[in-house]
């Protein structure tokens, strides 16, 4: 403040340290901006992955339906970019995910070849427990761990907070979604699903995913994941990998041996 006066004296017109940071930012954003954005949407069921998606691609494209069973995928140009949103069906909250489910999320990242630029984790604003921590460390992982890399966490349910900012909630969950957020470089967006149509958040939110993008060096790879995981699953227990992980080529593959147990499960719910 007052050790800025000699200065803004000397240069009255040049532009002070705020209006260059500025400036640089938004050079920074044009310089960032992708042409084409591809995302893919996760979490447990029922948070608003679906909703997430459509506030994202301006249109009622993906269907809001509890007992969602394979990836739906969408893409439209926003903003001057062609955005593909990959849905996700999510795993269950409280019960063991089926193989099969966790076949058809993994199948998500080959959906946007060569592959996604960001996973937005979804997590509805609310009490967040140490299972949830583990669903999400569980699931997020069949990705590989370099998927971290790549994850943004999306916060639904936003007016929910009312009076309370974003990061006070975060700091009062405490270390369960501290320890989600550690793990992704504490990037998270706030979206409200509530808000339909035109509005900067899309495009605050596209900015985001760029900015990861250039800071971590581009998108995940699923191939170069897949291949990293070979070595180790027949180190480890191949039986079991292989059948919970899809070690098999996943496009077209067909869910089949527990669909009755999935109906089950889904009904159960
Ligand atoms: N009020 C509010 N409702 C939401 C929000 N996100 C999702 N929902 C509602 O929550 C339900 C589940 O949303 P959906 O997108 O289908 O969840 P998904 O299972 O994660 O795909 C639907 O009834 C949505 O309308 C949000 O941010 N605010
Ligand atoms: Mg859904």
């Amino acid at each position: 403040m007052e050790a800025n006066t000699p200065l803004q004296t000397e240069a009255r017109d040049a532009p002070g340290p705020e209006e260059k940071a500025k400036k640089a930012a938004a050079e920074a954003k044009v310089a960032n901006q992708l042409p084409e954005v591809r995302l893919v949407v996760l979490g447990w069921r029922w948070p608003g992955k679906s909703l997430t998606g459509n506030t994202i691609i301006g249109r009622e494209e993906f269907r809001l339906e509890r007992a969602a069973e394979f990836c739906v995928k969408r893409q439209t140009e926003v903003l001057g970019r062609q955005v593909t949103v990959v849905d996700t069906p999510g795993w269950f909250s409280a019960q063991d995910t089926p193989p099969s489910y966790k076949e058809e999320l993994v199948r998500g990242a080959s959906l946007c070849p060569p592959g996604p630029h960001v996973f937005l984790l979804v997590i509805p604003i609310g009490m967040f427990t140490e299972v949830d921590r583990a669903r999400i460390e569980e699931h997020v992982s069949l990705f590989g761990e370099r998927v971290w890399k790549h994850t943004i966490v999306v916060f639904t349910w936003a007016e929910v907070l009312r009076t309370i900012s974003i990061e006070r909630y975060i700091r009062r969950e405490g270390k369960e979604l501290q320890s989600v957020l550690e793990k992704c470089k504490r990037r998270y967006f706030v979206i409200n699903n509530c808000i339909f149509g035109e509005h900067p958040q899309v495009e605050r939110l596209l900015e985001r995913v760029e900015k990861m993008v250039a800071e971590e060096g581009g998108y995940y790879n699923p191939e170069e994941v897949e291949k990293e995981k070979k070595p180790l699953d027949e180190n480890q227990n191949p039986a079991r990998e292989g059948r919970e992980l899809g070690a098999r080529p996943k496009q077209n593959s067909v869910l089949s041996l527990s669909k009755t147990m999935e109906v089950e499960l889904l009904s159960s719910e």
